[in-house]
């Protein structure tokens, strides 16, 4: 089924748990489009613009200031309020594509499902922060907790990289669950690939998802 775009260009997004293989097959779809001619936009939440990525290190990093769950979320919203309107926006309307690692459901599904807060808040803050340009097509990449555990335990010896990755395991299962349903409740744009396949397939499923959209 071909994608319907709105401004222009393509947007996809990449979500999933940690470990998916996000930036994995960003890269792969990256560089099979620039081969293909695509005028490109590689980017990531939280990040992709200076004020993008001060946020990212006060999110993320352990022992810093206290952030409440209502202060984290707006705090993604922010950057990517941010991140549309100085980088996104701009590369869709010059008919370009943009590949995001994570976007808007990473916040439904961390903010949201495992954190608790409200979702109706976080659909109208979502629709805020794109001005209403949600994107195309989003990649689930779909791996289980075990898999994931496995794939970022002691990547930087055994101490968890950041405050996400701290966390236990039940807010992870709730997390995982959380995209799950957002891919049932939107068929159109999500596509939910096994991300526990070697890396060759995956890129390949991908890619022909995308060239469906691109025609
Ligand atoms: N967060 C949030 O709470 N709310 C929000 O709105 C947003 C984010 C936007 C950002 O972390 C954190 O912020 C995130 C949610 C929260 N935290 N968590 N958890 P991030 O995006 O910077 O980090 P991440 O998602 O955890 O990324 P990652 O660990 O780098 O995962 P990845 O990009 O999906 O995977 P990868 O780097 O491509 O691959 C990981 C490893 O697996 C690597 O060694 C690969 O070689 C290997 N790999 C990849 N694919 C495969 C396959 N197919 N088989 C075997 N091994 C593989």
């Amino acid at each position: 089924m071909a994608v319907s775009t709105i401004a222009g260009g393509l947007f996809v997004t990449f979500e999933g748990p940690e470990g998916a293989g996000k930036t994995t097959q960003i890269e792969f779809l990256n560089e099979a489009l620039t081969h293909a001619g695509y005028d490109v936009f590689k980017t990531r939440e939280p990040g992709g613009t200076e004020l993008g990525e001060q946020l990212r290190h006060l999110l993320m990093r352990r022992g810093g200031a206290p952030v409440t769950p209502e202060a984290e979320l707006l705090l993604f919203g922010a950057g990517r309020a941010q991140h549309m309107r100085e980088r996104i926006l701009p590369h869709l309307e010059r008919g370009g594509v943009v590949l995001c690692d994570r976007f808007l459901d990473s916040t439904t599904a961390y903010q949201g499902y495992a954190r608790k807060l409200d979702l109706a808040f976080i659909a109208a803050m979502h629709d805020f922060s794109v001005c209403g340009r949600w994107p195309d097509l989003t990649f689930l990449l779909n791996i289980s907790l075990a898999e994931s555990r496995q794939r970022t335990r002691g990547r930087d010896g055994a101490v968890p990289n950041d405050r996400f990755e701290a966390e236990g395991n039940d807010f992870h299962r709730l997390v995982h669950a959380g995209f799950l349903d957002l891919a049932r409740r939107y068929p159109q744009r999500f596509r939910v690939i096994d991300a526990e396949q070697p890396v060759d397939a995956i890129a390949a499923a991908i890619w022909s998802e995308v060239r469906r959209a691109l025609d």
